[in-house]
């Protein structure tokens, strides 16, 4: 098979965290290249865009998450091949992409500046694409988000629903997800009971 090289940073989440999983979870052989903050500045002079995640597929550079989740999540058997059924888990991804993109901005605030522009998300868009996520979810029968079974879908909404509960972002409740769209920590606990990803993060703690 075409060796793959997947490059982001050192930490449990973000746009490459879905890829990770699912090639985890596939049992796909890949390079993890993991790097610490301070080494962005260098990585991100060998990418197209200044940006992260990129994916080595043998010669080729592949840049944009969700067209690398999709095509690993197409090598992992975690990909509908209904072409409705794929509709459904490539819109649950634009709309994550589209909340990520409201909030990323954040991250470079300080101060009262980053508490009113996160304060202004958590009272308008983000219980908005909270609750239609619910209400996609309980639409397809609560279990997942499409084809009735784990997809890229579950695996993105695993990994942003775990961020927003963390507490690790400032001025963001950490019981948000479960005062706006309590279903998604019930499909988050199923998701983090799949034995793949309870032994893909088993690897990372240290004895
Ligand atoms: N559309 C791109 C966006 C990638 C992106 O913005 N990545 C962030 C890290 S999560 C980054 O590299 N930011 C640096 C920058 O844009 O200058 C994708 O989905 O991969």
């Amino acid at each position: 098979m075409t060796p793959l090289k997947l490059s982001y940073f050192d930490f449990h989440g973000g746009r490459a965290e879905p890829a990770r999983l699912a090639l985890a979870i596939g049992g796909i052989a890949f390079e993890d290249h993991r790097f610490a903050f301070p080494e962005f500045a260098e990585v991100r002079k060998a990418t197209p865009f200044g940006q992260v995640p990129t994916l080595q597929v043998g010669d080729e550079l592949i840049t944009q998450s969700d067209a690398i989740t999709r095509y690993v999540g197409k090598l992992a058997g975690l990909y509908p091949t209904d072409a409705f059924q794929a509709l459904l888990c490539d819109e649950v991804l634009s709309v994550l992409e589209d909340a990520a993109i409201r909030l990323v901005p954040t991250f470079r605030m300080t101060g009262e500046e980053q508490k009113q522009a996160r304060l202004a998300l958590v009272s308008t868009s983000m219980p908005i694409y909270l609750a239609w996520l619910e209400s996609r979810l309980l639409a397809q029968g609560g279990e997942f988000f499409a084809d009735k079974r784990l997809t890229i879908a579950d695996l993105k909404v695993f990994v942003e629903v775990n961020s927003l509960n963390s507490g690790r972002l400032d001025h963001v409740p950490a019981d948000l997800v479960e005062q706006v769209a309590p279903a998604l920590n019930a499909h988050l606990k199923r998701v983090a009971q799949t034995p793949a990803i309870g032994q893909y993060y088993a690897q990372f703690i240290t004895k």
